[in-house]
């Protein structure tokens, strides 16, 4: 079965644009798996400790023949080969990969809950989302524009360079 999955992308280490150009390349690799949109960057003040550089944030969507489960081992090894190592909660990173949506599917184990749980208050998710899709209502109801309308944009700003993303 085919599922429509939204993922959003951050990184503050490093070179994050190219991070975040890598893990297009790397969930375009992905078997049975097609990039259909990507958003702008976005370059957002961090949410959590505030003594940490500035974050590029994008999202990307997707249709994939993998499970939610298999999606989720799949972007952590994105992460890792982009040289993640363990940092404090809410820390810098050098790529973070989080399923935003997946499908019509709502999902809480142990380590993934879908949509994602901070979704609605974190403009930097938020912003990203809205601009590849607008019209998108989550699995528990909740639509993305009312979401998007609502949120604090205060620390977001659009940084895109039309040319960062790869050829799909
Ligand atoms: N990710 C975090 C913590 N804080 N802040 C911004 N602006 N963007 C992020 O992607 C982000 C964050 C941990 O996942
Ligand atoms: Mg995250
Ligand atoms: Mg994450």
């Amino acid at each position: 079965m085919v599922n429509d999955c939204f993922i959003g992308l951050g990184s503050n280490l490093g070179n994050p644009e190219t991070q975040l150009r890598f893990a297009v390349d790397q969930l375009a690799a992905l078997s049975s798996t097609h990039i259909l949109d990507v958003s702008p960057l976005f370059r957002t003040t961090p949410v959590g400790p505030q003594d940490q550089p500035e974050f590029l944030n994008a999202a990307v969507h997707i249709q994939t023949t993998l499970s939610a489960h298999a999606l989720l081992a799949a972007i952590q090894e994105i992460e890792k080969a982009a040289g993640r190592t363990p940092t404090r909660h809410w820390g810098e990173r050098m790529l973070d990969l989080d399923i935003l949506s997946y499908g019509d599917d709502i999902i809480h184990t142990a380590d993934l809950i879908v949509p994602h749980a901070h979704i609605g208050e974190r403009a930097f998710v938020l912003v990203p989302l809205h601009a590849i899709a607008p019209h998108l209502v989550l699995a528990d109801g909740r639509s993305i524009e009312a979401l998007y309308r609502t949120c604090n944009k205060d620390g977001v700003w659009y940084h895109s360079k039309a040319d960062w993303r790869p050829a799909p």
